[in-house]
């Protein structure tokens, strides 16, 4: 969008974990570009690095612009830091446009008439209106692959190798409490933020995956859209347009159950996996349907049953994921028991257990939560730790052992049908994904009781370099 609508700008894209870039060659970066603008957007959990990013930028005289779908939500907060000029609330491509103008007029009068941002006038955080969606995706550039390290994606992994991480869509039309991806993507009216999906058309998906095979040799999609099967036509649609054009390719993505259900039936799940589909990641959240009413969340438990039973009888080649979140208020260890035994019983690969998360802009958020080092983010990984601290642990520790020791007859009876009908990439991915959670478990574990620290994501050897 920048290099569309402000030609005189210079635009690049710093992409620092695929390059492992480490602290000092990043400043070595920016001090050998100087940027007048240095524009960054993270999950909660990175926030400590966007702070750290911030402080640099702020040294070396650029203004610093943060968006996505974590400081949209505490733009109050990370404005106060003063090392944030502007923080962008949900979508980006416009507000960008205007900030760039508005911020060469160095005005607050300038960034007063940008709608979507959050700024400070003498002190006080002025929010402008929102801004209002784009109705078209296809009206979107095509995203600036080329000033991304593509090559770097999925480089060295053997589950996505040539990796591609494209959309479809943005937006849901559910509104669970526990996510802020409709939220991000909502359409405000009456002074609320109400679920809103959006679509490309197939002719502008294909072309942007003929752009991503031949001129960028990729081979694996992961679709980033948060329901990917939203639509009850277009991935079955384009999956029939990439076998025309000989292109299928590998695909994971985030479904939902209900609509899996409603395509299974249709005929347009067999097209999206002769397609390339073969990796399906399905929230099934809660052990029963009171569980999921009490977080908003309009799919059903025997859907999810279903999906799954659709998935391992007709489409066994298919890996599937299934995750769950935990923590809610009221939870105990037979909760956990009751979670897990039903993850078994469920016919998937292999289970997520998330832990519930105050993300901002959810209702679980407080305010006290914020943190001016960002540090305390650190902890908003999405990752089981049975070492961590606080009323959690007991419901980690049940999660821990139960994974070490409930080997139902329905688990057993998984993972042989994985071995005897799952053919070789997925004997090989589930095989990896198990070895690898329990790696994690293991040295989370042992991390915990040496260092008093609790298992979470893990600094790369690189990170200072
Ligand atoms: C792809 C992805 C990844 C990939 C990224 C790789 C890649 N090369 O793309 C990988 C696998 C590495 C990853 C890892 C993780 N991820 Co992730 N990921 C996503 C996912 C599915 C897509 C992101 C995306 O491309 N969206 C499409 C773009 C167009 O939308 P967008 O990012 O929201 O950006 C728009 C606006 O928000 C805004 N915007 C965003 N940034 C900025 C910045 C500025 C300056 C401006 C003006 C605007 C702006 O404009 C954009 C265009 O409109 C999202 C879910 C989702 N659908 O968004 C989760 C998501 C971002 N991930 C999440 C999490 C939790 C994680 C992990 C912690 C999981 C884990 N335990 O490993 C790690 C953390 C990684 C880290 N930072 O260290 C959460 C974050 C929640 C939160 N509020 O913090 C999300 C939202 C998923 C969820 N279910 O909630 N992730």
């Amino acid at each position: 969008m920048l290099r569309r609508h402000c030609p005189d700008w210079r635009v690049e894209i710093l992409d620092a974990p695929p390059l492992e870039m480490g602290w000092r060659s990043l400043e070595r970066e920016l001090r050998a570009r100087r940027p007048a603008v240095v524009a960054m957007g993270e999950e909660a959990v990175s926030c400590a690095e966007c702070l750290r990013l911030a402080r640099l930028a702020r040294a070396l005289g650029a203004k610093v612009v943060a968006g996505g779908c974590f400081f949209g939500h505490v733009a109050p907060q990370v404005l106060r830091t003063g090392l944030v000029d502007v923080v962008a609330h949900g979508e980006g491509e416009n507000t960008i446009v205007e900030l760039a103008h508005a911020l060469r007029e160095d005005s607050a009068g300038a960034l007063a008439g940008v709608a979507g941002i959050s700024f400070r006038r003498e002190g006080e955080v002025v929010r402008t209106p929102p801004r209002p969606l784009i109705k078209n995706l296809d009206d979107l550039p095509l995203p600036a692959w080329d000033l991304l390290p593509m090559s770097r994606y999925g480089a060295g992994s053997r589950n996505h190798p040539g990796l591609a991480a494209l959309e479809s869509s943005r937006g849901c039309f559910d509104a669970c409490d526990f996510c802020v991806l409709w939220r991000q993507m909502g359409n405000f009216v009456s002074e609320q933020t109400r679920p809103y999906v959006r679509f490309k058309s197939g002719a502008r998906l294909l072309e942007e995956i003929k752009i991503q095979r031949r001129d960028f040799g990729r081979r694996h999609l992961g679709w980033v859209d948060p329901c990917f099967n939203a639509h009850p036509h277009l991935p079955a649609e384009l999956a029939e347009a990439l076998v025309r054009e000989d292109l299928a390719l590998g695909q994971s993505a985030w479904l939902r159950a209900d609509c899996l259900v409603r395509d299974a039936r249709s005929g347009a799940l067999a097209s999206m996996v002769r397609g390339g589909l073969n990796e399906v990641y399905l929230g099934v959240e809660r052990p029963d349907d009171e569980g999921l009413k009490a977080v908003h969340k309009s799919t059903t438990i025997p859907l999810a049953r279903e999906a799954f039973e659709i998935l391992a009888r007709d489409f066994p080649q298919v890996f599937t994921l299934g995750t769950f979140i935990y923590g809610l208020p009221g939870d105990t260890p037979a909760t956990v028991r009751t979670i897990v035994r039903l993850a078994h019983e469920l016919k998937m690969d292999q289970t997520f257990f998330i832990p519930l998360t105050p993300l901002p802009g959810t209702p679980f958020w407080r305010d006290e939560l914020w943190d001016d080092t960002g540090e305390r983010f650190r902890d908003f990984n999405f990752l089981p730790s049975a070492t961590r601290p606080g009323s959690r642990r007991d419901l980690e520790w049940a999660l821990l052992s139960a994974a070490a020791f409930h080997w139902t007859p329905a688990r057993i009876s998984t993972y042989l049908s994985v071995l005897r009908r799952g053919g070789s990439r997925k004997r090989r991915v589930t095989m990896r994904v198990a070895l690898r959670s329990a790696w994690f478990a293991a040295h989370g574990l042992l991390r915990g009781l040496l260092t008093g620290q609790p298992a979470g994501m893990i600094f790369p050897r690189w990170y200072e370099k």
